[in-house]
Order: C-alpha cells, then structure tokens, then sequence
C-alpha cells in the first residue's frame, strides 16, 4: 500500500482538512443537536472516517465532505489515517473507546474485511465500506456489508474511448502507438477499472498485442514510475503513450517517469481517475501528458456515506447494501468549470 505514515499519531494539514490520528481527538465545528444525541444517552454522537491514504488529496476531500456533514447534522467526526491493518483495528478500539457509535472505511486492504467486520461487531458499532469493496475468505465479494463505491468497470470504459478518440483526433499512427495500463490487480475496483479501459480500447479497434501492463507495488505516483519504467524500458520504440490506470496518481506516475525519457504532450495521452488528484497538474501553465480524469462524486463518497451512517444510529434507517457513483471527464478546459458546480472548489 502506498500511502505510510510513520507514526499512529500524526497531524496532517491538507487543502484545509485536519486529520485526527488515532488517540488525537479534536472535536470537529458541529454543534450539538438533539437528534444527533437522541441514541447517545444526551452525549454528543461520535462517528469515525477511517481512510487507508490520508495523503491522497481524493481522502482529504472526502473528509472535507464529510466534515460538512458533521457540522450540518451536529455529530462529532473523527477522522483516522490507517494505512495497514494494525491501524485499522487500533482505530477501530479506538473509536469504540472515545464510545462513537459508527464509523465508514476505505480499508487499506480488502481482505481485512472479515476482521473488520468481527472488530464492529465485538464493539456493536455500525460500519458502512467506502470505496474500496470487502473480500472474504473464500474470495469473493462481503455483499452483506453495506458499500458505497464507483461503477468502476463501466468509468474504466470510459477512459480508454476516450483515449481512442483523442488518439484518433490527433492522427496517431497504430503502428507507432502503444498503451501504457498502470495496474493493481489485487485491488477489485482498480482491476475492474484498468480491465474496462482495456476492454474498450481493444473494442475500439486497438491492437491487444500493444497493449502493456505496468503492474505497481505500491498506489502512489513513485510507485507508478517505477512500474512504468520497466514498461518503456522493454518498449524503446514505441514513439506514443496512450496511457490509463486506478486512479489519477497511476497515471501522473506514468506521466512522470515518460517525461523523463523525453515523452512530453506531444507524445503522451493520460486519462485518470478522481479528477481530484490532477487539479495542480492542470493548473500548470504548460500542457503536459496528462491530458483529462474522470472526476468521481467525492460529496457522495464523504457526506452521503456519514449521512446515511448517521440515519441508521440515530434512526434505524439501513442504508442499500450497496450504491454505486458516476463521474465525469474533465480536462485543462474545462475542470475550473466541473470543480466549482461540484462545490470542489470555491
Ligand atoms: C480507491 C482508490 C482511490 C479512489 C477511490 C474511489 O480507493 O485508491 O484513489 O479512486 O477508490
């Protein structure tokens, strides 16, 4: 996993989010109401937010949303870094310590699933699954745990026709063209999202035979670099990149590690995923490689999810087992634009 803090207990300060690390309680702006205390015997309800990258700005802004929620429906948040499975079930004692009532988690691995399914249950806590979807023991989907995730095969699809069609528009030789697919295959949402970018590149008529994977080790942008190295190292003649992958940072990665070699705007196309990780790479004054993402719904992922974790505490109201969120494409032309009606940015 890429994202390692070197210690349980950090502050973190990011696009105006504060992370409270495990046993770092700061409460959050909301105020009390007399729903959010209705459950909790008059105290203030506590709700948790464990995500497996804080770094990630995609964690930051799910945060920020579900901050907001926090301060609309007056419970207290608190938000937990757990990059690795130790943390995550410290975070998990920790949160049943300071008595929150719930919490929503994007695990640093999935097949935690079940030993975080048997920590909540030990400590009666509700939990909904964000993002990333549980794995159970024999393999398969948790589909008894409540998830709220992207329809990553279908945004995948997505990516690569759009990555046709801007290789099309340009007038790209097949022959002198090749894709570049920044995998994590031992993720399901990430796979199904690289599998879908490949599906629809080789439907579209892209050659199967040039088509290369650069699997990754670690979900970062150094990660993503070193996994594509060895992709341009094996593949010298190849003049363009069309280039996909999870998320933004597999694709900056990539981007990145091209340029060194002297691949620039007029030799690469990326498309990524989160549309929240490539704002600065936009913002650049000079075009560079990474052409668009997919922006995904962060407000869904970060204030639906606590919301509906609250519903349930305070109201009994089950949230659906499992909903799926869109995106949508946005590039150097228009995302100042998509950011703003998103509440993204101001
Ligand atoms: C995964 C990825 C994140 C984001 C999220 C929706 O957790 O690691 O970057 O794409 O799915």
């Amino acid at each position: 996993m890429g994202g390692r803090l070197s210690s349980a207990c950090v502050a973190f300060w990011g696009v105006g989010v504060t992370l409270l690390a495990l046993g770092c309680e700061k409460p959050s702006d909301g105020t009390s109401s007399s729903a959010a205390s209705k459950n909790t015997g008059g105290e203030k309800l506590k709700l948790g937010f464990i995500v497996k990258q804080p770094e990630e700005p995609w964690f930051q802004l799910e945060w920020k949303f579900a901050d907001q929620a926090a301060a609309e429906l007056g419970f207290e948040l608190i938000k937990i870094g757990a990059p690795d499975g130790e943390k995550v079930l410290a975070a998990i004692d920790n949160l049943a310590s300071l008595q929150a009532k719930g919490f929503v988690i994007c695990t640093p691995d999935v097949r935690l699933g079940p030993g975080i399914v048997a920590a909540a249950k030990r400590h009666k806590l509700k939990m909904i699954a964000v993002d990333d979807q549980f794995v159970g023991a024999d393999g398969g989907f948790m589909t008894d745990v409540h998830y709220l995730g992207i329809s990553a095969g279908k945004i995948g699809r997505s990516v690569g026709e759009s990555l046709l069609e801007q290789m099309n528009a340009r007038g790209w030789p097949a022959e002198e063209t090749a894709a570049c697919v920044v995998t994590y295959e031992e993720l399901d949402t990430a796979r199904e999202r690289t599998d879908g970018a490949a599906a629809a590149l080789t439907e579209g008529g892209f050659n199967a035979n040039r088509i290369f994977k650069a699997p990754v080790r670690t979900t970062d942008i150094p990660g993503a670099i070193d996994a594509t190295n060895i992709v341009l190292t094996q593949n010298g003649d190849v003049k363009r990149w069309i280039v996909c992958g999870m998320n933004d940072n597999a694709v900056l990665g990539a981007v990145r590690a091209m340029e060194t070699r002297g691949l620039a705007a007029d030799a690469v196309i990326g498309i990524g995923i989160n549309g929240t990780d490539c704002i600065d790479e936009f913002r650049k004054p000079t075009p560079t490689g990474f052409y668009a993402s997919v922006l995904l719904t962060p407000r869904k992922h970060g204030y639906e999810t606590v919301k509906m974790l609250y519903d349930w505490v305070i109201d009994g109201k089950e949230p659906p087992l499992d909903t799926r969120t869109t995106g949508i494409m946005i590039n150097r032309e228009n995302y100042e634009q998509v950011l703003k009606e998103q509440g993204i940015t101001d």
